[in-house]
């Protein structure tokens, strides 16, 4: 079972969007943000850092942060939110990964253990997906394009 949480929040400005993938080591992360670069609509630029790739969709750009789920990388996690006013505008979607693993937590478990319904400032949405097949994944895109720019 993996859980990976993606956080989306809007520049505002030439369609161009941020998204910060944050979640434990070894949750898909990157598998999920590969599987997205190879299904998409238009592959528009390579890798720009080691873990940022750019995707489009539908004339929507973002660009995505994998920036790494390591205890010791937590710390600067809040240099990613800066020109962003601190998340203020963020949405929230979540992958509920693995869901090919046997004895996995499904999506609705993982939504209660979270406490997922106390989030009452910012969208959410809790998707359940397999990263390997890439099932449930344009459902989560779906789901970020729905929510750009509704704040
Ligand atoms: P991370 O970037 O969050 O650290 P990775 O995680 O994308 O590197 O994935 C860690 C491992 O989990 C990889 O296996 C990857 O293939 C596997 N994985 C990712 N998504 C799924 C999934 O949906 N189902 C299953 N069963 N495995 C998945 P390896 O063996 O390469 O380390």
């Amino acid at each position: 079972m993996g859980l990976i949480f993606a956080k989306l929040w809007s520049f505002f400005c030439d369609q161009e969007h941020k998204v910060i993938i944050v979640g434990l080591d070894n949750a898909g992360k990157t598998t999920i943000l590969y599987q997205f670069l190879m299904n998409e609509v238009v592959h528009t630029s390579p890798t720009i850092g080691s873990n940022v790739e750019e995707i489009v969709v539908k004339n929507t750009h973002f660009l995505m942060w994998d920036i790494g789920g390591q205890e010791s990388l937590r710390s600067s996690w809040n240099t990613y939110y800066s020109n962003t006013e601190d998340l203020r505008k963020a949405a929230v979607l979540i992958f509920a990964n693995k869901q090919d693993v046997k004895g996995c937590m499904t999506a609705a478990e993982i939504s209660k253990y979270l406490t997922l319904s106390s989030i009452k400032d910012h969208p959410w949405h809790i998707q359940s997906c397999c990263a390997l097949t890439g099932e449930g994944l344009c459902q989560g895109l779906e789901w970020m394009t729905s929510h750009i720019g509704v704040r």
